[in-house]
């Protein structure tokens, strides 16, 4: 017991051995990796945020939070590369690498609505028109990262006119879709 108590040690280089606070090595503890993740639609649909290890595929961290503005927050991430996952339901998933090193990490992400090519924060018929021109190679439209994430949204591999006439239909009310094929 370490509590200042003097302790007589027998055959000892010392006669009495006081112990009193002595620092003990302590293993870091790590940073906190917080930040605030804006989306649209449901104001109340879970969002999910995932801090992924590197070469791991299982989340070592994962917070559900909700609002269209919601701050999510991890204590003790050790230092490390991770991969930031960001999901909500009708929104494209979000992943980007993200390094944690001696300093807490504050990482705002904003994810966008299936289908928002213009980022605009609602699916309506200028995003099927950008993707028309994104397609079309005369047009010399090109798309962000961003764009490019909720763009496929016929659940087939590539972005071509499929996207765009899912796009048109889904905007059309007479259609009666609720949500796309890849969702
Ligand atoms: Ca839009």
């Amino acid at each position: 017991m370490i509590d200042g108590t003097a302790y007589p040690v027998s055959d000892s280089y010392f006669n009495t051995l006081t112990l009193t606070d002595i620092p003990l090595p302590v293993k870091p503890k790590g940073v906190t990796v917080s930040g605030t993740v804006t989306s649209y639609g449901s104001d109340s649909d879970d969002v999910t945020v995932q801090l992924i290890e590197a070469g791991h595929t299982e989340p070592a961290y994962e917070a559900i939070v909700s609002g269209n503005s919601a701050a999510y927050s991890f204590d003790t991430v050790p230092a490390g590369t991770y991969t930031l996952k960001v999901m909500k339901k009708g929104h494209a998933p979000w992943t980007e690498e993200i390094t944690v090193g001696d300093g807490n990490v504050t990482k705002d992400v904003t994810i966008y609505l299936w289908g928002d090519v213009d980022l605009s924060g609602s699916v309506d018929i200028m995003d099927a028109l950008t993707l028309l021109w994104y397609i079309d190679p005369s047009t010399g439209t090109s798309l962000s990262d961003h764009a490019l994430s909720v763009a496929d949204v016929d659940g087939t591999p590539g972005i071509d006119i499929m996207d765009a006439l899912n796009v048109l239909w889904y905007v059309d009310p007479s259609m009666g879709m609720s949500k796309f094929p890849t969702e």
